[in-house]
């Protein structure tokens, strides 16, 4: 055990067991994976021998993290559960924790991927290995595939089966609870984003004849509804709000925003950009004033803490974590920026309210990074996770 390691300069009381850790993820644009990447990688910084299972070619792996990248044929998307691809991984996840003589796998996201980790973790039993699995839920994994038939039953007896279960959010915990009818409540850790890197730069829209500049940041799956935010720009410009807004994320509904847009008559007025690394997304936040999560559902909205880190007041739906999240910040604030999801012309409403009333407005730009300093620190997600995986060895692990 190492004695008084730092993250980003915060002490981390390091009380991780001697067991080897690995985390499982999927390699995707999603935010479960970005989650899981970084604290694979913030575990490392502390000294601790992390190993990475995600997809070859994993999106927020990159050349300069210091963890063990061992690249498993994990999906790079949620993926519905079927054998051909959960058994292979199985055998794979065996192959690497003999190896390594890991004693953890932290496993983020359920489907597909807990019922590998399950299945390693009995095989392995069979020749005396004991693996301990700790699951995280991320949020379609019990929001959607929870709700079908087909996957619940699955789904509920292998939560059952894990040593130890978490959630991103109260709400997802709730969810959980209720969904599949659990007994035993999720652990809440709370997400965590580098506000080294998510931080305020320097304004670039500073003329006279401001246009404002919406964001929407996603994988543009249908549970986001990327269109509506092409609605609420509309409906801001019609408004008299010289408005235009910034897509960026690739996905699913691409093709189809984009023919919303010019139904729309705003196609000029929509700039797609496509995927970009951490770096890019930061700089181009720094050209916004205000970000639109249009979501059906959000366990917790990784995006969301991202903008306002740097800055960027939100505009949102009651889509579940949003709510908790923005609440923690402040309990005026959900009734202030959040509307039902897919009532466009309530979030349009409540832009244009935003940027008449520049008092209000600027307030929360200049108040909301520090909130988040304070509610949502690296170093308080990381003492959980530390602390959680000490539980699962010793005494009644
Ligand atoms: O659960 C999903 O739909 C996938 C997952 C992902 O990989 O993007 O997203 C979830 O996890 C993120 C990180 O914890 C959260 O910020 C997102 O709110 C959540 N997405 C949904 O709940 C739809």
């Amino acid at each position: 055990m190492l004695s008084s390691p730092t993250i980003n300069n915060y002490p981390v009381t390091s009380n991780l067991p001697s067991e080897k850790i690995a985390i499982l993820c999927l390699g995707g644009l999603g935010g479960s994976g970005k989650v899981a990447t970084e604290l694979a990688q913030q575990l490392t910084l502390t000294g601790n021998s992390i190993f990475l299972f995600t997809s070859p070619q994993a999106q927020w792996v990159n050349q300069n993290q210091s963890v063990n990248y061992i690249p498993v044929s994990a999906p790079k998307t949620p993926t519905p559960s079927i054998p051909q691809w959960v058994e292979p991984l199985a055998q794979e996840i065996i192959h690497h924790i003999e190896t390594h003589h890991i004693g953890i796998l932290n496993v983020h996201y359920a489907v597909g991927l807990v019922e590998a980790a399950l299945l390693a973790k009995q095989q392995l039993a069979t020749k005396h290995k004991t693996l301990k699995v700790c699951l995280t839920l991320h949020g379609s994994d019990i929001t959607k595939f929870g709700r079908e038939v087909e996957y619940k039953y699955q789904l509920k007896k292998s939560i059952i089966n894990c040593d130890r279960v978490t959630a991103v959010s109260h709400w997802l915990a709730s969810q959980a609870v209720k969904i599949l009818d659990l007994k035993t409540r999720p652990t809440v850790i709370h997400n965590a984003i580098d506000l080294n890197l998510f931080q305020p730069l320097p304004r670039w829209n500073t003329n006279q004849k401001h246009t404002y500049n919406l964001c929407h940041v996603s994988n543009l799956r249908d549970v986001k509804r990327p269109l509506d935010a092409i609605t609420v720009l509309a409906r801001v410009r019609g408004a008299g709000i010289p408005a235009r807004l910034l897509m960026i994320g690739d996905g699913p509904n691409l093709t189809r925003a984009r023919q919303h847009a010019i139904s729309l008559g705003v196609a000029e007025h929509v700039v797609f950009l496509g995927s970009t690394t951490p770096l890019e997304l930061v700089r181009w936040l720094s050209f916004c004033d205000l970000q639109l999560v249009t979501s059906e559902s959000e366990s917790f909205c990784l995006a969301a803490l991202e903008a306002m880190a740097c800055s960027v007041p939100v505009v949102g739906t009651f889509c579940g974590g949003l709510e908790e999240v923005i609440g923690l910040l402040d309990k005026q604030l959900p009734e202030l920026l959040l509307s039902a999801p897919g009532d466009t012309a309530t979030m349009a409403a409540k832009v244009v309210q935003l940027f008449n009333n520049p008092q209000t407005y600027q307030k929360l730009r200049n108040t909301l990074p520090e909130k988040i300093k304070q509610h949502f620190s690296r170093q308080t997600q990381l003492q959980n996770y530390t602390n959680l995986f000490a539980t699962l060895v010793g005494h009644g692990a």
